[in-house]
């Protein structure tokens, strides 16, 4: 049998990992690439409306699949995806971001061609797409089996992007040497630990658990990314620990397990019971790595004593001043689940759903909508959060059990949650994705509503229209007109772009939020709700919190 073309084996060796499409903008650069997945017979491609939703989008799929493979064109399409990846690497999502560039001949001629600056410089734009990654490789027929073994491990290896460059015509010959048959993700190992590391940092965690007389537990969104959630939420059901969760681990645990205390943000802690019961813990295990941003703590309100954590990260574990290295977190959770011996008191506190408030006639506003919300979702179902008001609204919101949820609190880069519904629709295989969005999100990304009827998905979209960037009016003082948004009618964009049988409407008034929702209960497409939601909700903060957070170390003016 004739040797694969370079592109084709890439493709064929990263479809191996569990991927079957491929999200992305062709080019003349790419074509090599682009031509390829039409011959890959386990991949299907994604055309997406333009290349920074391709990269939200891949970064939805990786989240429910592990892993996801993008692809734009040199220069113009790469640059315009990065901001996508970047929020990939600090998710620390394994992307294969694969990029088409001219080929070899037309650069040792020294030409000059478009999407470049009119010189001969061909290499420019690698390094900054290479940033957004952690490894990244040029690769060509001689190197390329070997290269790829490489990229795909430390990828796996670090749970973060990486880059892969082929030029026009190396795309196209074949590979030299003997092609490597690899394995899913779900039976790759990707990191091992030294045993004797291992053992101490065991042990060390062992005895500061059973030295504790107020444990809890502090669970990150990081498991999943490192493929040991079920493995955290196994030691927590033997422990019995207390956990809460910090925003931007929403969906992670569980919420109907009877551990589960609430989230965790200092003073936007969900409750004060929550509150004492971390920050009067004696021992904080953090499960994944906390991320301590201003706007996970509250402000920094919900700090952390480093002498009360031990924290379990991805590959080494800290517990007061003591660091353990080359200790692969998913053999520290196996071991703790053999090992361990503590088992703590029920905690005893009460979350509640959200309660049902408003009558029929009343208008929509945060308080009759997200209670509705909540009782529609089923186990299975997946909640893709965007950042801005919504966020803070449905970080509170009791998950059902088996509902989990996606968001991008640490990056937060508004219009992620529209495409990363679309990659997280395809990954899955059961229940229903759900998106919730601010008009001023949505409107960056929308044109990728084509894209999901193009391709038949069947998400269920809210759009929270304020006719507002409502969460920077209340973190920036009310009356900016910079705040303002165009007037859209949101309900009519699935039928002009296309998108058949979409159950779409705009709701103004309680009881047409519910006539629409027990419509889309016994609707087997997709749906689509604008929900009017009052603009005087965002008002402005107090200005000592304003002050506090963003302008504290600004010198006074005058
Ligand atoms: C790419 C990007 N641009 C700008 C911002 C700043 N920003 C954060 S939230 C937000 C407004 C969100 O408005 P909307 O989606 O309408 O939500 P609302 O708070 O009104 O419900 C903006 C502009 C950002 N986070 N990311
Ligand atoms: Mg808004």
């Amino acid at each position: 049998m004739a040797a694969p073309s370079v592109a084709h084996y890439t493709l064929s060796r990263l479809s191996q990992l569990g991927i079957d499409r491929i999200f992305g903008v062709p080019g003349d650069y790419a074509f090599a690439i682009d031509d390829a997945v039409e011959n890959v017979p386990s991949l299907s491609w994604v055309a997406c409306a333009n290349e920074l939703n391709a990269a939200y989008a891949a970064d939805g799929y990786a989240r429910i699949r592990g892993v996801a493979l993008l692809s734009t064109t040199y220069g113009v399409g790469e640059l315009s995806a990065i901001n996508g990846v970047m929020g990939s690497k600090a998710h620390r999502l394994p992307v294969f971001h694969l990029v088409g560039m001219p080929s070899e001949r037309i650069q040792k001629q020294g030409l000059i061609t478009h999407h470049n600056l009119g010189d001969a410089v061909y290499d420019r734009f690698q390094a900054l797409s290479a940033e957004a990654a952690c490894v990244s490789a040029v690769l060509t027929p001689d190197n390329c089996i070997d290269e790829l073994e490489r990229v795909i491990r430390e990828a796996l290896r670090r749970s973060m992007p990486a880059y892969l460059v082929i030029s026009e015509v190396n795309g196209g010959q074949p590979v030299l040497g003997t092609p490597v048959q690899g394995q899913p993700l779900s039976a790759i190992k990707r990191q091992h630990s030294v045993p004797q590391e291992l053992d101490a940092a065991v042990g060390t965690i062992l005895a500061r658990l059973e030295a504790a007389s107020r444990p809890v537990a502090v669970l990150t969104h990081l498991v999943s990314r490192y493929g040991v959630r079920e493995r955290a939420l196994e030691l927590i059901r033997q422990t019995n620990l207390p956990t809460a969760i910090t925003p931007n681990d929403k969906g992670t645990i569980d919420e109907s397990m009877s551990q589960y205390a609430g989230l965790y943000a200092g003073d936007w802690s969900s409750s004060d019971e929550v509150r004492r019961l971390v920050s009067d813990a004696d021992l904080i295990l953090d499960i994944g790595g906390i991320v301590d941003t201003e706007l996970n703590t509250g402000m920094w309100t919900g700090g952390y004593d480093p002498g009360k954590v031990v924290s379990i990260q991805d590959n080494w574990v800290r517990a007061g001043d003591k660091v353990f290295v080359n200790v692969a977190i998913d053999d520290v959770l196996d071991a703790l689940c053999k090992r361990v011996t503590t088992r703590c008191n029920d905690h005893g506190l009460k979350i509640e759903a959200m309660p049902l408030v408003g009558a029929a006639g009343d208008a929509t506003c945060s308080a009759n909508v997200y209670p509705r919300l909540q009782r529609r979702l089923r186990s299975g179902d997946t909640v893709v959060i965007e950042t801005g008001t919504c966020m803070t609204h449905l970080n509170k919101m009791l998950m059902p059990a088996g509902v989990s949820a996606q968001g991008q609190g640490l990056w937060g880069s508004i219009g992620w949650a529209t495409p990363a519904c679309l990659g997280v629709a395809m990954a899955k295989t059961t229940g229903h994705t759900w998106m919730v969005t601010g008009d001023g999100s949505h409107q960056l990304t929308l044109n990728e509503l084509a894209v999901m009827g193009r391709y038949g998905i069947k998400p269920r979209i809210v759009v929270l229209n304020n006719n507002l960037y409502g969460i920077e009016d209340v973190i920036s003082e009310r009356g900016h007109g910079y705040d303002d948004l165009a007037a859209v009618n949101y309900h009519l964009l699935p039928e002009a772009f296309g998108c058949k049988n979409w159950l779409s409407a705009r709701v103004s008034t309680v009881a047409e939020l519910d006539e629409v929702l027990d419509r889309i209960d016994a609707h087997d497409g997709a749906a689509y709700i604008e929900v009017m939601i009052p603009n005087e909700e965002s008002q402005p903060l107090p200005a000592s919190t304003i002050d506090s957070g963003y302008k504290l170390n600004t010198p006074p003016i005058g």
